[in-house]
């Protein structure tokens, strides 16, 4: 930290000195500008140093080496169009990458230090069938984890193998705390953890059921994807000082935590809150926010466009986001009108932040997990009560389109999807509207829909209008009078 400008806040402790009370499976730059930040302000708060985090990369070996190489301090850079704020955080106590020390990883979650597990692991990392939300056993990492108790290579079995270590030695397991952009991501956890240790030993089961929390939480921060621009901003940012783990992100953030028993830093000093139920929350976040960028990803990139940014910069985009939130997912969420209206437009201009680069691929990545909570559920109701679906049907149609569009030169996207051979498949059916009806029959993916064939045609005849037309003049056919005036 020696040669960084004054005005770069430091931790004010000394990281090496710390305590490691929470372990953090999946150590993306999410975990890093969000939980390992506010974890730092919370002990800057209370002077509490026992909370410093063993941060867990699940695959890429990348970012533990940058981290070790720096003693595991690295920059967050929250920026907006007036400002970037840089802070060291040094509360991170080991990088730890899961493929080369798997046995290492179950000894820290079972270490009777930690008093919390916290998880980004993200949906595929639940190994949950979309269909039953029960562990899918039958997959290969389930069923590697079953076989190989002391190394597991999945999360769920990595967390089954230190509470069983706990309970073995008669400890107090720690709480377990997910923070992916699931619905109801405790009792999703639950259920895989459960359904694993099941099939491990019904006592163990029995045990966890009994005596381990899975709070869910609601976590909320616009990262940007990891770029080398970051480098760049955080060198010229930090005086020419070396940062191979930068992260950027905006200013907002927020973090619902529903209540638990047990130790935990103050997080709620340092802006998160608890409550006893995080449903609302959740279904705001997830389908205001998360299903937006869906829109504003799948729509923007067909439109030419790197960045959230700038398809959120893009007048006509910015309509339809405005009209999908207003009339699409608002209602189907349970907040006040005023309030829905305030964070439409408040999530209109974060999402227009031109300091941070939120890729396309990125946010458009893994589509085939992030459809049923983001849009399909939303969507479900709406078809349900009659209410219209145009923003949702075109969201659909833009995602197939990317199949064929992925790999052109100058193609913005990339398919990025654990499900991405067989939905190729799919997406090589010549006549777009038999297209949209395979797509659409998964249930996986989509769920149960009713009025199926009404919006198998509506994703028909977009997919059609994406295929022969310009995007600007497909979705000017779909906004309503009042959105274009609200344009702005
Ligand atoms: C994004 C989220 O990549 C994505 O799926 O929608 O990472 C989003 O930026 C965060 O949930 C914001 O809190």
């Amino acid at each position: 930290m020696r040669g960084l400008p004054r005005d770069v806040t430091r931790p004010p402790f000394t990281p090496g000195l710390l305590g490691t009370g929470i372990v953090h499976l999946g150590c993306g730059a999410f975990h890093r500008a969000h939980q390992a930040l506010i974890t730092q302000h919370a002990m800057t708060a209370t002077g509490d140093r026992n909370w410093g985090i063993a941060a867990v990369a699940m695959s890429s070996p990348d970012v533990v080496g940058a981290l070790r190489a720096q003693d595991n301090l690295y920059t967050t850079l929250l920026r907006d169009e007036s400002a970037v704020r840089a802070e060291v955080v040094g509360a991170i106590t080991a990088a730890v990458h899961a493929p080369s020390d798997r046995i290492g990883v179950v000894r820290r979650v079972a270490d009777p230090r930690v008093r919390i597990v916290t998880l980004t692991v993200t949906t595929g990392g639940y190994c949950l069938s979309p269909t039953t939300g029960r562990l899918d056993s039958g997959s290969d990492p389930v069923r590697h984890d079953l076989r190989c108790t002391a190394k597991p290579c999945t999360a769920i079995g990595m967390l089954v193998g230190g509470l069983a270590a706990v309970r073995r030695r008669g400890g107090t397991p720690p709480v377990v705390l997910s923070c992916d952009n699931l619905a109801a991501n405790g009792r999703q956890l639950r259920s895989a953890v459960t359904d694993f240790a099941a099939l491990r030993d019904d006592r163990l089961a029995t045990w966890i059921d009994r005596h381990v929390q899975f709070p869910s939480s609601v976590v909320d921060r616009i990262v940007a994807s990891d770029d080398s621009e970051d480098d760049a901003a955080a060198r010229s940012r930090l005086g020419g000082v070396d940062d191979r783990a930068p992260v950027s992100a905006e200013p907002f953030m927020t973090w619902t935590i529903e209540n638990f028993d047990g130790e935990r830093p103050r997080w709620d000093l340092a802006g998160a809150n608890y409550v006893a139920d995080v449903s609302d929350h959740e279904l705001a976040k997830l389908r205001l926010l998360n299903g937006t960028h869906l829109l504003l990803a799948y729509l923007g990139a067909l439109a030419g466009h790197r960045t959230i940014a700038e398809a959120g910069a893009d007048p006509i985009l910015r309509a339809l986001a405005r009209q999908f939130m207003l009339y699409e997912q608002g209602p189907t969420v349970r907040l006040p009108d005023a309030e829905l209206r305030r964070t439409v437009e408040d999530l209109l201009r974060r999402f227009r932040n031109p300091a941070i680069r939120h890729e396309m691929t990125r946010v458009g990545r893994n589509g085939s997990e992030k459809m049923l909570p983001r849009v399909a559920a939303a969507m479900r109701e709406n078809l349900a009560t009659g209410r219209p679906t145009p923003g949702a049907a075109l969201l659909i149609a833009a995602w197939i389109r990317w199949f064929d569009l992925c790999g052109t030169a100058g193609a913005a996207m990339e398919v990025v999807d654990p499900r991405a051979p067989e939905l190729a498949r799919l997406a090589a059916i010549p006549d777009p509207h038999r297209r949209a009806r395979a797509f659409l029959a998964r249930t996986d993916i989509f769920g149960p829909l009713p009025h199926l064939g009404h919006i198998q045609q509506e994703v028909g005849d977009a997919l059609t209008e994406l295929i022969n037309d310009n995007v600007t003049e497909v979705i000017s056919r779909r906004l309503r009078p009042e959105s274009e005036g609200r344009v702005a």
